[in-house]
């Protein structure tokens, strides 16, 4: 039994779902919420040291970080997601880090500034949402490179580094983060997000979380 700690509005979850929706995986879904502070629980701290979501437990074996999670899921599935091949996991290895370390780090700085600081009383930073932005225009134009000369981040084969810069990407419009002017961006992704492992999750995640911030202030 596959047990996925971790709340719907977090893109590193959604990378998560995404990859056990594709393998076509059952799991329990534990939601654990940090804004509730359920993350800090023992029990939680069990699972996840670092406190932070997702976590999985398959078994009694338990792991923290989407990534790793998604590696292990897709490497004892023995998935096309995560090739054998040396090679093709370095390249798929090198966009997840790209769109985990540089771009997901951006639009997390401008999806917590603009969207969830206000949202739980915090201090909205727009440095930080001056910088994240920043970063990001000179992120996307090298994604849109990659993708209008290949079908997929890492080449011909749909894979990890998909799943992973999809989940990034899905706070953009909440955050108003635009990407309008990156064709190859927005056909990719419109191809996926209509893709059951996708649609399983959210028909759309700006609409999930605006229902999720409704429900909160009781409208
Ligand atoms: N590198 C981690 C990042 C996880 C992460 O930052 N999770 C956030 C939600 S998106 C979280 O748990 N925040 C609560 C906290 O840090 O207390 C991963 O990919 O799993």
């Amino acid at each position: 039994m596959i047990k996925l700690y971790g709340l719907g509005f977090s893109f590193n979850v959604s990378k998560v779902r995404y990859c056990l929706n594709h393998l076509g995986l059952k799991y329990e879904w534990v939601q654990t919420n940090p804004i509730a502070g359920e993350n800090k629980a023992p029990e939680y701290l069990d699972v996840s040291p670092t406190g932070k979501i997702p976590a999985i437990d398959i078994d009694g074996f338990k792991l923290f970080e989407s990534n790793a999670i998604n590696r292990y899921l897709a490497v004892v599935n023995n998935s096309s997601l995560y090739p054998q091949d040396a090679k093709k996991r370095a390249v798929i290895d090198a966009w997840m880090d790209y769109a985990s370390i540089h771009v997901g780090q951006a639009v997390g700085r401008v999806l917590f500034n603009r969207v969830f600081a206000p949202m739980t009383g915090q201090k909205s930073d727009q440095e930080s949402v001056r910088v994240g932005l920043e970063f990001l225009d000179k992120y996307f134009p090298i994604l849109e490179k990659q993708l209008s000369a290949n079908p997929y981040l890492a080449g011909k084969e749909f894979s990890l580094a998909d799943i992973n810069l999809l989940a990034v990407l899905d706070p953009c419009e909440l955050s108003q983060i635009s990407i309008d002017q990156y064709p190859s961006i927005n056909k990719w992704r419109a191809g996926l997000k209509a893709q059951p492992f996708y649609q399983k999750c959210y028909k759309d995640y700006t609409q999930f979380v605006q229902e999720m911030m409704n429900a909160k202030a009781g409208k």
